[in-house]
């Protein structure tokens, strides 16, 4: 074992020895800061090998759904009933030894589904195909956990991905930092701070090496928190839990699942008996907040057939990605009728945030509007 991993095993072991309470909060926040630098440097290390590069996949659709469960549980089945993909199925570990992707169509959508070698325990650290399975977790838009009735702890699993920076069913912190160069280091908040007070915001900032600048901490964040903020590598994603292999379940095995798998609510499916699958696809489509634009030529009335599929919070600039040509560069302003227009027929820039249902017409340079009605 490198002293880098020692480090960290000792840092671990630490925190994990030291019970959280008011005396100990301050040492445990350094702690826990210190062992985020270390997994950076660790992750910048293992970069520099060139590992964490064994698998590209190319995203496409509007969006991405990556199946994670442990091994056996019956990804590759269910990729297999939703999409027209073919991947090997096994009552063995280790199957899928690559990434297959598979395309599902759900309203005017299309997601693309990834099946993935199971995480097993270590996976962070580079067990199995840990690393690149996690990169590529780090990139999809929904994680849809796939849960075996006998074995439905996912602590670990969520443990490797949490250690990877994939943020589970959370939102960004509330917390800006700025670097600056000199002049100290500020920190103000906008609450009333529990688990930051003492010093504890500053004390954690310098273990990033951050001395100057300013923190504005804008709700009652923990020390986890401002640790993702300045570690800077986080992702923020969408997961739903599915328990497969429920076709011989009884109602009190459904329950005591549900209460296991509490607060989130999961769904039961049987891929192999095409059980519950309708219902789980309107869950990945609704839980992935797709937005219909439809696009409207000057002088003429919108396009309502087919409108251009995008996610909720998408921006112009995300619109002029998704339609034929070099818009992005011709580009001068849009106009904007429908939900998300302050009045009809809004001038708005590439910041502007679409809306379901909003339509849009683009204005070129030389003053000349058009808009396109097909993406490519
Ligand atoms: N009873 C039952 N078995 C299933 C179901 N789905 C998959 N299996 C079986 O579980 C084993 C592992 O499936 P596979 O799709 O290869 O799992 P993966 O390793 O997660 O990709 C195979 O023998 C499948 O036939 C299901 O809904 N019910
Ligand atoms: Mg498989």
């Amino acid at each position: 074992m490198s002293s880098l991993e020692e480090h960290i095993t000792e840092v671990e072991d630490e925190i994990s020895r030291t019970k959280y309470n008011k005396a100990t909060q301050l040492h445990i926040g350094r702690l826990k800061a210190k062992l985020a630098v270390l997994r950076l440097e660790r992750e910048t290390r293992a970069k520099g090998k060139g590992g964490g590069t064994g698998y590209s996949v190319r995203k496409s659709g509007h969006a991405t759904v990556g199946l994670v469960g442990y091994p056996s549980v019956g990804k590759s089945t269910l990729l297999n009933r939703l999409t027209a993909a073919e991947s090997e199925t096994g009552a063995y570990d280790f199957t899928t030894l690559t990434i297959i992707p598979g395309m599902l169509r759900w309203g005017g959508a299309s997601i693309q589904i990834l099946d993935m070698p199971g995480l097993v325990p270590g996976a962070s650290k580079g067990k199995g195909r840990g690393r690149e399975v996690i990169s590529v977790v780090r990139s999809t838009d929904l994680i849809l956990f796939l849960i075996d009735p006998d074995h439905s702890n996912l602590r670990a699993l969520q443990a490797e991905l949490e250690g990877a920076g994939v943020r589970i069913n959370q939102r960004p912190p509330r917390i800006v930092v700025q670097r600056g160069d000199r002049g100290g280091l500020t920190v103000s908040s906008t609450v009333r701070l529990t688990h930051l007070a003492g010093g504890l915001a500053a004390q954690i900032a310098r273990e990033f090496g951050v001395h100057n600048g300013s923190i504005v901490i804008r709700e009652d964040a923990t020390a986890d928190q401002l640790i993702d903020v300045l570690a800077g590598n986080r992702v923020y994603v969408v997961a739903l839990n599915a328990v497969n292999k429920a076709e011989g379940l009884t109602a009190d095995q459904r329950a005591k699942l549900v209460v296991d798998l509490a607060p989130a609510e999961p769904i039961f499916i049987s891929a192999r008996e095409k059980q519950g699958l309708e219902a789980l696809v309107d869950r990945i489509g609704g839980s992935l907040k797709f937005i219909r634009i439809y696009m409207k030529p000057p002088g003429l009335p919108p396009d309502k057939e087919e409108p251009l599929i995008l996610r909720n919070g998408d921006t112009i600039t995300e619109l002029l990605r998704r339609l034929p040509g070099d818009l992005h560069r011709t580009f001068r302003a849009a106009q904007i009728w429908g939900p998300s227009a302050r009045f009809p027929g809004q001038t708005v820039g590439r910041d502007h945030v679409l809306e379901d249902e909003d339509i849009v017409t683009v204005v070129v340079a030389r003053g000349t509007a058009r808009a396109v009605a097909e993406a490519p």
